[in-house]
């Protein structure tokens, strides 16, 4: 049984940090104290996903022009079912232009993830929706049949003045997605 343990612990330790080595041979040294040394496994266990949470993604610039075009697709670059591009960026003003290049999708605003005063708007299958932005902050929205799938999208217009409680939601909205639960959450890094 110890050494059962300490097989482990060694195995671990060849993919530590360097600083790690002085900690896990100190816990080894009395054989008293295995059963202290566990923890360590479950520390270790946890760097990747901390280190995920943290990862960074490249911001998008501000979309050129006053009319921009988003495309509801079967697949693109992100995976399946996307909206493209999924994160954009615009002026006050604008207008967006959802296309049903693909089938059976659609774009509805989601409540509670848009700027206070906005109009929501909620398309209909396969069919395109036209919207103009008129409230400054960010907005998601979804394709209906395609939500368990993550198919969200969202748009920035001018300064993301409800930042927090769109991510708040989207935390909330993790739930929701059977499949891509990070896809939301990974867009809004990108504005
Ligand atoms: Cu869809």
């Amino acid at each position: 049984m110890v050494f059962c343990t300490l097989a482990i612990l060694s195995v671990n330790a060849a993919s530590v940090p360097p600083g790690s080595y002085d900690e896990i041979d100190e816990r080894l040294k009395p054989f008293g104290s295995v059963a202290i040394a566990v923890p360590a496994e479950d520390e270790v266990g946890q760097e990747p996903a901390q280190v995920a949470q943290q990862a960074s993604f490249e911001k998008v610039g501000l979309s050129e022009g006053s009319e921009h075009i988003v495309e509801m697709l079967n697949s693109g670059p992100e995976g399946s079912m996307v909206f493209k591009p999924a994160v954009l960026k615009v002026s006050l003003g604008d207008t967006v232009h959802f296309r049903a290049t693909d089938l059976a999708h659609n774009s509805a605003a989601i409540e509670g993830m848009i700027p206070d005063g906005a109009e929501k708007w909620a398309g209909l299958l396969s069919t395109d929706i036209s919207v103009t932005l008129d409230q400054e902050g960010i907005y998601v929205y979804q394709c209906d049949p395609h939500l368990v799938m993550a198919m969200v999208g969202v748009i920035q217009v001018g300064d993301a003045v409800n930042r927090e409680a769109v991510y708040a939601s989207a935390e909330a909205m993790k739930e929701n997605f059977a499949m891509n639960p990070d896809r939301l959450i990974n867009y809004l890094s990108q504005l």
